[in-house]
This record gives structure tokens, sequence and C-alpha cells, in this order.
């Protein structure tokens, strides 16, 4: 009975041990397994978190359209994580190249780093046309895991409408109105339309120059904050703002590099209060042409700048009856 009892008593024991042994094995088994998958989420979670922006209006492309820099932007969430984004870009005809070789930045939030992207660097031969950035962490086993969807992306324009970004070719000058080595008949508002080849936007202060034009090639002050500039389409429009230009005298617009979107120019101009007929000098001719002009908003007949012709304007024209254009100082040639 007792030697009984006593192995009765060893075997329950062993098959305690064996039972605890076999949990202890399957929970090590699920252990690994619950690990492995939540560390998985945990990334994946992680990368849900984390977003980059490409910094609006830092997008400029080469002139020939094939590279790009812009700034991209780590934005706040996700916290103290080996992270660092992934760029896609995608050229005119559709071929797409991946760009890993930032992935030795650990980006902080807010933290902004600036990017060259050349297509040709990455197997594309057309202009860059769409950039997207993903975001992308290290995981445990130091393998690179990227987001499947972009966070930010960016539409490049054959040419700007708007914003900092340069078209990616400079547009050329097709006309002036009035055109180089006319009048400006106005005695106020006068008004230059450029017209170029293609689309571009508005020019900075400065960067186009109006100024008085002076013997031996030389210029004047540079008078283009007084003007207001306006741009649609391909068309680039200056406002004298009140009077600004003196009777009698030249001036020439032009761009010297200080506007990239377009090649350079120079467009002259003299000055001849009450000139309707575009003949250099203002005299009888110029009334009858302002008096045929009545009723109508032709340009050169509203003398007075008000939007119609009307004998206010003739008015405007006989008291400068006489006004001349001088001759044009030397070394200017319209281009
Ligand atoms: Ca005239
Ligand atoms: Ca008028």
């Amino acid at each position: 009975m007792k030697k009984r009892g006593l192995s009765e008593i060893v075997t329950t024991v062993l098959i305690v041990l064996l039972a605890l042994v076999a949990i202890g094995l399957v929970w090590t088994f699920i252990r690994g397994t619950i690990g492995r998958s939540g560390s998985a989420l945990g990334s994946e979670s992680k990368l849900l978190e984390i977003r980059y922006s490409i910094v609006a209006n830092s997008v400029v492309p080469s002139v020939d359209g094939k590279s790009v820099t812009f700034f991209a932007e780590r934005e706040t969430g996700g916290g103290d994580v080996n992270t660092f984004p992934v760029f896609s870009v995608e050229d005119k005809n559709g071929n797409m190249a991946a760009v890993y070789n930032y992935n030795t930045t650990k980006m902080n939030e807010l933290e902004r780093i600036s990017v060259v992207i050349n297509g040709a660097d990455y197997g594309l031969t057309d202009n860059i046309t769409k950039i997207s950035v993903f975001a992308a962490i290290f995981d445990e086993e130091g393998n690179t895991k990227k987001a499947q969807i972009p966070s930010d992306d960016y539409e490049i324009r054959e040419v700007g409408a708007s914003g900092s970004e340069i078209s990616q070719t400079p547009a050329t000058l097709s006309s002036a109105e009035p055109a180089c080595d006319s009048t400006l008949p106005r005695i106020k508002n006068n008004t230059i339309l450029l017209r170029f080849d293609h689309a571009i936007t508005l020019p900075g202060t400065g960067q186009i120059l109006i100024q008085e034009i002076l013997d031996g090639g030389n210029y004047g002050t540079d008078l283009s904050g007084s003007f207001t500039f306006a741009v649609t389409g391909n068309d680039l429009r200056m406002t004298e703002n009140g009077i600004v230009l003196q009777n009698q005298r030249w001036y020439s617009v032009r761009n010297t590099g200080g506007f990239s979107e377009v090649n350079n120019f120079k467009i002259d101009y003299a000055v001849v209060y009450g000139d309707a007929n575009n003949d250099t000098f203002t005299d009888i001719g110029d009334l009858s042409y302002i008096s045929a002009d009545f009723g109508t908003n032709n340009y050169r007949s509203d003398i007075n700048a008000d939007g119609t012709t009307d004998s206010n304007d003739r008015n405007d024209a006989v008291s400068n009856l006489g006004s001349y254009a001088p001759i044009k100082p030397t070394g200017h040639l319209c281009s």
C-alpha cells in the first residue's frame, strides 16, 4: 500500500513536471510568434504616424527639366524614431524611379533637408513631372520599411501659373506693345504689354528693370518699383503708377538675367505726351487721330488714361503740342 502510494505520488509529480515543461515549450513558441507579429505591427503602425511633405514653393526644376531641387520636411508625429524619406520621381514618359539615398539622415520632427534629384542617375531620360515622398524606417533587423502610400506628392507643371516654380525652358519675348522704339503717349499710367512664347509667372520686385537710358549705353535708376506688374498666361503687363516717366525722355524695359524664367531682352521707348499716332512728335495729326477715336478705348488715344477717348484727351494733346522724341541716346539697341 505504502510502496504503491509512493510510486503513485512520483508518477503524479512526473506528470505535473512534464506538463509544466510542455506548457513552457508551448508558451515559448507562442511568445515568439506574438513577439514577431507584434514588432511587425509596431513598424507598420509607426510608419502611419510619420509623415513627410514637399515644401510648398521650394520645387525648382532645372532649365532642361531633367533634374529638380526642393526641400523635404518631416511633419510632427511618430516621435523619436530612426526615420528618413524615400522619394519617387516620374518623368514625362511615365517612367518611375525610387530614390533611397537619403537613408543616412535620421530626420527629427519638423527637420527639413535639401534634396537634389537628377533623373539621369535613376535611368530617367525625360523631364521630371512628379515627385512623391514616403516615410521610411529601419526595422529591428535593420531592413528598410517604406510606407505604402506617399505622404505628399507634387506635380511639376510644364509652365508655371503661380508660385516660385520656374518654367522648364526660359520664355522668349515674342512681341511688345508698343513696339520697341515707339513712343509712350500718355501723360500718366502708361502701359507696356510684353507677350512671351509661353506662359510665365509674375516676376519679383526688381527682376525686370525699367530705367531711363543715357548716352554711352548707360542707365538711370531702376523705376520698376513704381510700376504695377500683372501676368495673364503669356502676357506681362506693366503699368506706370501715376506719373513716373518724364516727357521727352527715353526709357528701357529689360531683363538682364534677374528674371530667370525669360531670356534677356531690351525694349526702348521715348515718352512723348500726346503722340497718339506714334510718329515721335505731337501735332495737329494727333488731334485728328484722337478725335477719330472718340468713344473708343484705344490705348494710344486715351492720353489721360481714364479708359475712354474724348475731348479731355484732345485737350491734353493740345497742351503738349510740340512735344517730340529727342535723339535716342547712344549705345542702346532693341534686343
Ligand atoms: Ca504724333
Ligand atoms: Ca481719356
